[in-house]
């Protein structure tokens, strides 16, 4: 069993994005901008905006994080992305999901210009994704397609099993995984909550990713042996002991699946750290399509 250590590689990524920023500004560009919107105080939300500002800061682009109280109105929240849209000075931006109840995502998403659309949820960009043309990925797929890469993980002919039908993490993999070429190739099932006889389909995966988003829902019985497994769950349970008081736990029961595996991601130090660094990385495409840069 080989663990796959995200905080490895997305700090190997992050060294490369500050050094291609340094070349940047060496030649005279301005640094690329992220900007963060982040609506109410739901905590987990403002760890995760805590850590794309510290990305920023560790590959040297500008950022900055817009603080809107839990009852911000639509209207309210349109004007904040209307005029960040408007901005030259910003390269991309997102808006932290989830939102506050009242708030529709969707209309959110789509409200954000294609062209500063970082996270890669507008249906434009989405649409672009998946009929292979250019286009900002998803962040937590894209950094999946990373961590394959680095560890140089086969993927033609393999069967991949995604669970979890998700805009965000679970559609996405599951077509990336089946493009040509390399990461990809792959033979690809999208499992759901209506899934018949998942335990079965699940152990025939060569490649099994979790994104259903239920705490060590993926036991040792349902992965086939040598399988590679992807844990992009992140639920927080309380643990008193802890100074955080919390602990996170993924879709997979870690410790009973890993003897099974040839490779398995550890949560947290998995999947969670790639998704920061993919952000940065459609940070920088979007400042270099921003400036003319087209090397
Ligand atoms: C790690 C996210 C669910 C819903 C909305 C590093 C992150 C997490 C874990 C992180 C996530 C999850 C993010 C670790 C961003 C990933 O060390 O394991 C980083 O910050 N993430 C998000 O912005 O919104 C979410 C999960």
């Amino acid at each position: 069993m080989k663990l796959i250590d995200g905080k490895e590689v997305s700090a190997a990524l992050k060294r490369k994005i500050a050094e291609e920023v340094e070349q940047m500004v060496a030649a005279g560009y301005r640094r690329p901008k992220l900007v963060a919107v982040l609506v109410g105080n739901d905590g987990a939300s403002q760890v995760y905006v805590g850590h794309k500002e510290r990305a920023c800061g560790e590959v040297g682009f500008d950022s900055e994080v817009i603080r809107m109280s839990a009852d911000t109105t639509e209207e309210e929240l349109n004007a904040v992305i209307d005029r960040l849209n408007a901005d030259d000075s910003v390269d991309g931006f997102i808006v932290q999901l989830p939102l506050p109840s009242h708030l529709s995502e969707q209309s959110v998403i789509e409200r954000v210009s294609p062209s500063k659309d970082v996270d890669g949820f507008h249906p434009e960009t989405t649409g672009r994704m998946i009929s292979g043309l250019d286009a900002y990925l998803p962040a937590t797929p894209a950094g999946i397609l990373e961590l394959i890469k680095y560890y140089g993980i086969e993927t033609a002919g393999k069967h991949c099993v995604v669970i979890g039908r998700s805009n965000i993490v679970g559609r996405p993999i599951a077509n990336l995984l089946s493009m040509k070429g390399y990461p990809g190739d792959c033979t690809v099932t999208l499992c759901h909550s209506r899934t018949k006889n998942l335990k079965e389909v699940v152990k025939s995966g060569d490649i099994v990713i979790a994104a259903l988003g239920i705490a060590e829902f993926v036991t040792a019985d349902m992965i086939k042996e040598g399988a590679t497994v992807i844990d992009v769950g992140i639920t927080r349970v309380e643990a008193p002991e802890r100074k955080s008081g919390f602990r996170l736990l993924g879709d997979v029961k870690f410790d009973e699946v890993a003897p099974h595996c040839s490779y398995i991601t550890p949560v947290p130090g998995g999947v969670g750290p790639m998704t920061i660094v993919c952000l940065m990385q459609n940070t920088l495409k979007a400042a270099r399509k921003h400036l003319g840069i087209t090397k």
